[in-house]
């Protein structure tokens, strides 16, 4: 959203710079815009940080039922051991919009948008259950990249 934002602004800015007269003026507004366009580049590059956090995993924090996702695109734990009816949680704590999506091969069909917040799925019957991040992983017996595996028992 706020990349958006600012690639609009950064697209409207460069207009003046079609001015048909005083190739001088022109000139400097060139620069003028394209400077601040390096400086929007890089507040955009910083407000990443958020996300990041100190190495606290985005103020998520793993438990027995839950996975978080990092922002280094991963499923935190990627492997998560529940007894059968239990609901497990995955919680977005950063990395950009994420999917939780089962994969092919799984006992289970779900895919779930995670922007932001929880999405949460029960599990009823044992097995093993692979899912994957549409948007930093790819499907798979096992999926691969931003995956991850509930182990019903
Ligand atoms: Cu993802």
């Amino acid at each position: 959203m706020l990349l958006r934002v600012i690639g609009t602004g950064h697209k409207a800015g460069r207009r003046p710079t079609h001015y048909p007269g005083g190739s001088m003026r022109s000139n400097v507004l060139t620069f003028v815009l394209g400077a601040t366009g390096v400086l929007l580049l890089a507040a955009c590059g910083g407000s990443t940080s958020p996300y990041g956090g100190g190495g606290g995993g985005g103020g998520c924090t793993p438990t027995a039922t839950k996975v978080c996702t990092t922002p280094s695109l991963q499923f935190n734990p990627a492997t998560l051991t529940v007894a059968a009816g239990t609901t497990v949680t995955w919680e977005n704590g950063g990395g950009g919009a994420h999917t939780v999506t089962s994969a092919t091969g799984s006992a289970d069909t779900y895919d779930m948008s995670l922007a932001a917040g929880t999405v949460s799925h029960q599990f009823m019957t044992a097995g093993t259950y692979n899912y994957y991040c549409k948007f930093h992983g790819a499907n798979g017996t096992p999926p691969t990249g931003m995956s991850g595996t509930v182990t019903v028992q």
